[in-house]
């Protein structure tokens, strides 16, 4: 899962500019995404989750981890699904009128889950299977909203974060 955690700090970190909606307004007046995505947090947070994707395939390659292994498709899978599922996020939240930074909670934690989950099950449903047992399934359910509240909270004491969610 770090190719899946890690494109969201690195998006919080160097995001800004462009918003991947153009600032345009959808069918009910509202924002389409928001300005919290943005293309530079996008390109950079996939960028991060691939090249740490990659150290892992060297890693286990070179110290013959016992580790599941992964292949570039897969990293790159869970890097860019779990920046769309936080899109996908914000397209519903926007739908619901919540505005940019609200927090809404569960979904705020599991949209890179959902996101990278569908992905890799749709492009490389052979590695998903393989790697997502159900101990790891429930693993991943534990750790993942305690990480992503950690992570946030140190965000917004080095004021990287607008919100401590
Ligand atoms: N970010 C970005 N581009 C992305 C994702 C995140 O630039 N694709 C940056 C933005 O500066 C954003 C910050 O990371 O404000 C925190 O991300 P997140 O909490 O996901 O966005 P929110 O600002 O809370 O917006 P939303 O309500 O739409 O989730
Ligand atoms: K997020
Ligand atoms: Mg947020």
């Amino acid at each position: 899962m770090v190719p899946a955690y890690i494109p969201n700090p690195v998006a919080a970190l160097c995001g800004g500019g462009t918003p991947i909606d153009f600032c345009r307004n959808y069918t009910d007046g509202r924002r389409i995404l928001g300005n919290g995505k943005t293309y530079r947090g996008l390109i950079c947070g996939v960028l991060a989750g691939v090249l740490i994707g990659l150290v892992q395939i060297w890693l286990v390659g070179t110290y013959h981890w016992d580790l599941p292994r992964q292949t570039i498709l897969s990293v790159t899978l869970l890097a860019l699904g779990a920046l769309l599922g936080d899109m996908g996020k914000s397209f519903i939240k926007r739908r619901l009128g919540k505005e940019r930074g609200e927090a809404w909670p569960v979904a705020d934690q599991y949209d890179l889950v959902v996101g990278a989950f569908l992905l890799t099950i749709i492009f490389d449903p052979a590695w998903f299977f393989a790697v997502v047992t159900l101990p790891v399934l429930i693993a991943i359910l534990v750790i993942t909203p305690v990480l992503h509240r950690s992570v946030n909270i140190l965000g917004y004491w080095i004021k990287v974060k607008k919100e401590p969610w």
